[in-house]
C-alpha cells in the first residue's frame, strides 16, 4: 500500500467525527446505481446518528425504488428519493462518493443549502465536492471508513450501524474474492461480525437471492459472449429485448459480469447493457489491469479493478468499440 488518502482529503476522522458531533440534522447521500456498500456505508452512519438523537435522513439519488436485493439492510425503507426531502440540514454527507456528477441536481442542491459538508469514500477523484473529505482509496469499501467515525463518535455502536457496514464489506469485496480483500478489510470482518448478527444472512441476502429473471438473463449473456483469441478478456451483453424475453429489471442485469469473470484466464470481464438510448457497460479486472483507466477515458469511472462507463452509442457500436479498447489494454499487461 502505497498511496493512503487522496490530495483531496482535508481532515482527519476525528475532524470529520466532531463536525458529526455539532451538527443536529444531517443529510446522507451515496452514489446513482446504488449498490450494498453505498446503501449499507450510510445506514451504518444512519443508526449511529440516530442513536445519539441526532434528525439523520438517508437519500438517494433517483426517485427509484432500492434493487430488491438491497432492501434487506435495516433502515432501508426510510430511504425517501432526495427531490422529496424538505428543508437544509446542517450537515451534508456524501458517503462512498466523491463527485457532484453522481449524486444528481436534487441532491446537489441540498448539499448546497447545508451549512456545512463532508464526503467520506473510497474512490479516487480530482473533485473535492465537500468541505471536509477523507478519501481513502486503498480502503476495500466505503463502510468500513464509515465504521471507524461510527466508533469515534458512539462508545457502545448500535448492531444495526455493524451490520449494514458489514454488509458494504461483503458487497465491495465480492464476499472477499476480489484483490481489495486486504488485511484491514479483513481486520475490519472480524471485528464487526462480534456484534450480534449472523454473517451468513448477509451473504445470503447479496448471493443466493436472485430473482429467477436475473438467473434466466445468463442465457443471452452466455450466448452472446466474446472472448480475445489469447482468453484474456470475456465481453458480453444483454440488450432490451433479452431483458424484456425473461420479464428482467434493470438491477437483474447485475450479477451477470461474474458469469464472465469466473472463466479461468480471463483478466478483464466487460459487460454490457443495452438500455433505451445508451448503452451501460461493466468493467472488472482479476488482476492488475486498471479497468479504470478505460472507463475514464470514456467518460466513466471507478476502481481499478471494478469501473463503469456509459456509452451513447447504438449497441453494434457500443460493442465495437470496447471490443477495440479491450484489444489495446490487454495488450499493455498488468501492471507488475
Ligand atoms: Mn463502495
Amino acid at each position: 500500500m502505497l498511496m493512503a488518502v487522496t490530495p483531496q482529503t482535508n481532515a482527519t476522522m476525528e475532524e470529520i467525527a466532531q463536525v458529526i458531533r455539532e451538527g443536529s440534522s444531517f443529510v446522507l447521500c451515496g452514489h446513482v446505481g446504488p449498490d450494498a456498500d453505498c446503501i449499507g456505508s450510510q445506514l451504518s452512519l444512519w443508526h449511529a446518528l440516530k442513536a445519539l438523537g441526532k434528525q439523520a435522513t438517508c437519500v438517494l439519488v433517483k426517485d427509484v425504488p432500492l434493487p430488491a436485493g438491497l432492501s434487506f439492510m435495516p433502515g432501508a425503507e426510510e430511504m425517501i428519493p432526495a427531490e422529496r426531502y424538505q428543508g437544509t440540514p446542517d450537515v451534508f454527507l456524501g458517503i462512498d462518493v466523491p463527485v457532484r456528477g453522481r449524486i444528481g441536481e436534487a441532491a446537489c442542491s441540498i448539499l448546497d443549502g447545508a451549512a456545512t459538508s463532508i464526503t467520506i469514500d473510497h474512490h479516487s477523484s480530482n473533485e473535492r465536492m465537500c468541505d471536509y473529505a477523507y478519501i481513502d482509496p486503498d480502503s476495500a469499501s466505503a463502510s468500513i471508513l464509515v465504521w471507524e467515525v461510527v466508533k469515534l463518535l458512539c462508545e457502545n455502536p448500535p448492531v444495526e450501524s455493524a451490520y449494514c457496514a458489514y454488509a458494504g464489506l461483503v458487497g465491495d469485496t465480492g464476499g472477499f474474492r476480489y484483490q481489495n480483500s486486504d488485511a484491514v478489510a479483513f481486520r475490519a470482518a472480524s471485528e464487526l461480525v462480534t456484534y450480534d448478527f449472523d454473517p451468513a444472512s448477509v451473504a445470503s441476502h447479496l448471493y443466493q437471492s436472485r430473482t429467477l429473471a436475473s438467473v434466466k438473463l445468463a442465457a443471452p449473456a452466455i450466448e452472446h459472449m466474446v472472448i480475445n483469441a489469447e482468453g484474456t478478456y470475456a465481453l458480453s451483453w444483454v440488450t432490451i429485448e433479452d431483458l424484456q424475453a425473461v420479464e428482467a429489471q434493470e438491477s437483474d442485469t447485475e450479477p451477470l459480469i461474474d458469469v464472465l469473470r469466473s472463466l479461468a484466464g480471463i483478466r478483464v470481464a466487460c459487460m454490457m447493457r443495452e438500455k433505451e438510448d445508451e448503452v451501460r457497460v461493466s468493467l472488472r479486472a482479476k488482476d492488475d489491469t486498471d479497468v479504470s483507466v478505460l472507463a475514464r477515458e470514456l467518460g466513466g469511472g471507478g476502481h481499478c479493478a471494478a469501473a463503469g462507463l456509459t456509452l451513447h452509442l447504438p449497441i453494434d457500436g457500443a460493442i465495437a468499440l470496447m471490443l477495440e479498447k479491450l484489444d489495446a489494454l490487454v495488450k499493455t499487461g498488468p501492471e507488475d
